[in-house]
């Protein structure tokens, strides 16, 4: 039987676990695969059993960039007819929390792929690069943007122009990474985060995603206007008032996403 590139599993407790599947090529993001990884995360995001997502290369290698095949003899209007902003918009879209499972290598489009998830968690072998400058390139997804926002300029671009890795520890420290655990424990500690989301109410987690994620960019008075009516719309929500009564009757609440 072929072997699938990306694997899609339901779990429990409504998290859904994405598995990038091409370790030969240590995940490397060929067309197909980011094709079929954005048709995953559109349909998850319409999936009402689906709460948190957690996208993982598996235990030895998160993703070692775009498929440099791609790249040998494309010209400019190949690389524009392939539209892959369409690719990372459905990830960058999904309003559901995402949770990145980081073991071994995240470089270039991997490490891009990682920052479009809302918390990352690195096993020790993490290696996180944007190595596109050593092959005459620069990032295209995000690398020198959402870099630049989370390290700060001297951080992001000694990353981005010397084109060096650095560690799970380094990229924590430098706030790159929410945590940073044994490589056994990676994908069983991201799964447990996405546990504890998927318990909360869904549309207030939503809405903090849609808020932080907009927010940044904007002036803070706009940010914190738009925090304010978020925070106003949830009033509307049955499971806001389930949320206060059951912590006044001591009991877990239970959230229907209305
Ligand atoms: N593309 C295609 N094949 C790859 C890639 C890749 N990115 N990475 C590894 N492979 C292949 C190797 O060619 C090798 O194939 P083979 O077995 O046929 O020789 C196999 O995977 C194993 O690789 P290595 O033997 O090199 O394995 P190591 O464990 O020694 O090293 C590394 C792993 C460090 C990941 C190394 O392979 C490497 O440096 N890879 C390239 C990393 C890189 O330059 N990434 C940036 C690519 S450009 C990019 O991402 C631009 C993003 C722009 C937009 C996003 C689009 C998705």
């Amino acid at each position: 039987m072929e072997e699938q590139i990306i694997i899609c599993e339901t779990l429990e407790n409504g998290v859904s676990l994405i598995t990038l599947n091409r370790p030969k090529v240590r995940n490397a993001l060929n067309a197909e695969l980011r094709e079929k990884m954005a048709s995953i995360f559109i349909q998850l995001n319409d999936d009402p059993q689906t709460k948190a997502i957690v996208l993982t290369g598996g235990d030895k290698v998160f993703a070692a960039g775009a498929d440099i095949n791609d790249f040998l003899t494309a010209k400019t209007v190949d690389i524009y007819l392939r539209r892959s902003e369409q690719y990372w918009d459905a990830i960058n879209n999904c309003r559901k929390p995402i949770i990145a499972a980081v073991n071994g290598y995240a470089l270039g489009g991997g490490c891009e792929l990682a920052m479009h998830a809302d918390i990352i968690v690195a096993g020790k072998s993490a290696k996180f690069g944007q190595p596109e400058i050593k092959i005459g390139l620069m990032p295209g997804a995000g690398g020198t943007q959402r870099l630049f926002r989370v390290l700060g300029k001297h951080k992001a671009m000694k990353l981005i122009l010397t084109g060096d890795m650095i560690s799970a520890d380094a990229a924590d420290q430098m706030g790159l990474v929410s945590e940073v655990v044994e490589d056994e424990a990676t994908i069983k500690r991201t799964i447990e985060i996405a546990e504890q989301l998927a318990g909360y109410a869904p549309i207030a987690l939503e809405q903090i995603k849609e808020v932080a994620n907009l927010g940044v960019d904007m002036p803070l008075d706009a940010a914190l206007a738009l925090e304010r009516k978020a925070f106003q719309v949830l009033f509307d929500t049955e499971d806001q008032k389930e949320g206060a009564k059951a912590f006044l009757e001591k009991r877990d609440a239970n959230y229907k996403g209305q």
